[in-house]
């Protein structure tokens, strides 16, 4: 049998329903062997940044134990797919790329590169196949890495592909998961503070929930009297406790009072959460507070604060409940008490006032926001792009149990959301709904997925938020004091053309009449549709502010606080 044939079977013995990619010489010949394998799905892209965020989509949709495979071919191919690489590598995906090593010959092949190097930058694993009869372990090897959040690349010497091999034996085993490092000195001292603390805080990140730690850590939340912050890949994870003193986000994107309460916090347990720029907005997020972090990964390969930061290194799931079984029965009052009960109560009106204002540009962002949130579905999957418009979506569109988010923040790479929203749809497949969401230069960076998730038959609702502009650079261009003209589109591409040339069903919105019309018609409607929202350019969104703007009176918005 051809490596090439060996290849395809190993895939489909090993549970790999779906591959995304883009052919070329490295990986055709096992394509055509896989496609005409019965029930399994080959899933062209159209770009190998497209065909890997499709599979980080996907990972993250289809759930822990499955792995997102997307194949691209040597060289330029695996070239093309490094900062899509690079992003589930920060998102600790369930991703595999499957390609080829290009023959080192002399002269050299034009897609000679050292493709180790590059996975190493991008932080992936690389496993080079060289002997046919190494296959099914390096197949086994990397399938458990990409499940244990450790994107890999697997690349099978080009010169194998066509090359005959007797073995057919049955697929290896997975290697069992190696012993995680564990270090939980920590959890008597921080038994003891938790114990003690008046204004405790527990930030809960994706590492909780990869761990199943959610609900052990609400409880020990609840009774050390802690509120709740979630970071923004976690959003959602706290929907189902419906926790009165659930704060919603952390950092950069928290509301007025989440940011008081966090700010006068004096304990705050971390669970599952890197300590990075956007969870404590730049480092000062928690005020003095003493922080215990649990997390899996050592804390050498995570950023910390200044101060002492109690590290607990161990399954998230494992330390809370041993941490739990060390506190003191009974529960404490801590902040969930009238006076914070009483500070999230003016928050809707907070909104409701930032959502009735009327710019001359265009839509009021958060006014859409507030529609789309209305309109979406409560079982939908919602993925978005990165860009400006994501401070308006990201902490404004309402957790609900049952809803899931997924962000394309991890590597700060624009045009994720498209791809990422179509691995999720074909996950999902007649299930749930998806909605991606992106900005108007995020989603010009690779419609031509449009036509890909037409061809998939996806179920997809793409709302584009569209300023004609590069909104980041036009707001930090003119904060800068320069002309923000540069980063704005005087001749914006007509996207209804776009998308309806490339096979989906699409709107223009100009008026929120026509946006409730067009989400009423296509919220639900199946198959590829796209809406395409002008909102004003010249609204800056709070997390802007806060960031790049001189501080704001905080106090102002959170009349009656006291520590
Ligand atoms: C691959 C890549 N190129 C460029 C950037 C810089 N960048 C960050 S946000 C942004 C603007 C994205 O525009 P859009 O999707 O329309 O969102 P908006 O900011 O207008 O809301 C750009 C160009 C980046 N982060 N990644
Ligand atoms: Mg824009």
């Amino acid at each position: 049998m051809k490596v090439s044939q060996i290849i395809a079977r190993r895939l489909r013995d090993a549970g790999v329903a779906v591959v995304f990619g883009v052919m070329g010489d490295g990986n055709m010949h096992w394509l055509a062997e896989y496609a005409a394998l019965p029930g399994v799905r080959w899933c062209p892209a159209w770009h190998e940044a497209g065909a890997v965020g499709m599979a980080d989509g996907y990972a993250r949709a289809a759930g822990r134990e499955c792995v997102g495979v997307a194949t691209v071919t040597m060289g330029p191919g695996l070239g093309q797919a490094l900062a899509a690489l690079t992003a589930a590598v920060r998102t600790r995906s369930a991703v595999l790329v499957v390609t080829a090593e290009p023959d080192h010959v002399s002269p050299p092949n034009a897609q000679d590169v050292d493709q180790r190097s590059w996975a190493a930058t991008a932080g992936a694993r690389y496993r080079l196949v060289t002997e046919p009869a190494d296959l099914s372990a390096a197949l086994a090897e990397t399938m458990a890495c990409a499940r244990s959040g450790c994107p890999a690349v697997l690349a099978v010497a080009a010169s194998l592909m066509e090359s005959e091999h007797d073995s057919e034996a049955p697929p290896a085993t997975s290697p069992p998961a190696g012993p995680a490092g564990t270090h939980i000195a920590g959890l008597d001292t921080a038994a003891r503070l938790l114990a003690a603390s008046c204004r405790p805080v527990v930030l809960l990140g994706r590492g909780a929930e990869l761990s199943g730690a959610v609900e052990a850590a609400v409880e020990v939340g609840r009774r050390i009297g802690a509120c709740f912050l979630t970071t923004v890949p976690a959003k959602g994870a706290l929907a189902a406790a419906r926790d009165p003193f659930d704060l919603g986000l952390g950092g950069t994107m928290a509301h007025p009072p989440a940011r008081h309460l966090a700010g006068t916090a004096d304990v705050v347990l971390v669970v599952g959460a890197a300590l990075d720029a956007h969870n404590t907005f730049g480092g000062s997020f928690f005020g003095d507070a003493r922080l215990i972090r649990v997390d899996i990964r050592p804390p050498a390969q995570m950023w910390h604060p200044e101060g002492e930061v109690i590290e607990i290194t161990a399954d998230a799931a494992t330390a809370i409940t041993r941490l739990a079984a060390e506190l003191p029965a009974g529960r404490r009052p801590g902040l969930r008490g009238p006076e914070t009960a009483e500070l999230l109560a003016g928050e809707p009106a907070r909104r409701a006032t930032l959502a009735a204002a009327h710019p001359a540009d265009g839509l009021n962002p958060w006014a859409v926001i507030a529609a789309i949130d209305d309109a979406v579905s409560d079982r939908a999957h919602i993925v978005t792009g990165v860009g400006h418009f994501w401070y308006f979506v990201a902490p404004y569109l309402s957790a609900r149990p049952g809803r899931t988010f997924h962000f394309g923040y991890g590597f700060g790479l624009i045009g994720q959301g498209l791809p990422l929203g179509i691995g999720g749809a074909v996950a999902a497949g007649a299930d749930r709904p998806t909605v991606a969401i992106e900005g108007d230069g995020g989603f010009l960076m690779n419609p031509q997925e449009l036509q890909s998730a037409v061809r998939f038959g996806a179920d997809l609702l793409v709302i584009v938020l569209n300023n004609a502009a590069y909104g980041s650079e036009f707001h930090k261009l003119g904060i800068a004091g320069l002309d923000p003209a540069a980063g704005a589109f005087d001749r914006p591409a007509d996207l209804v053309a776009v998308a309806r040339a490339l096979g989906a069903d699409a709107r223009r919105i100009g008026t929120m009449d026509e946006l409730h019309a067009g989400l009423a018609a296509f919220a639900a409607s199946g198959g590829v549709r796209m809406l395409d929202i002008g909102i004003a350019r010249s609204v800056m969104s709070e997390a802007y502010q806060r960031m790049h703007l001189p501080p704001a009176d905080e106090t102002r918005l959170v009349q009656g606080a006291s520590r």
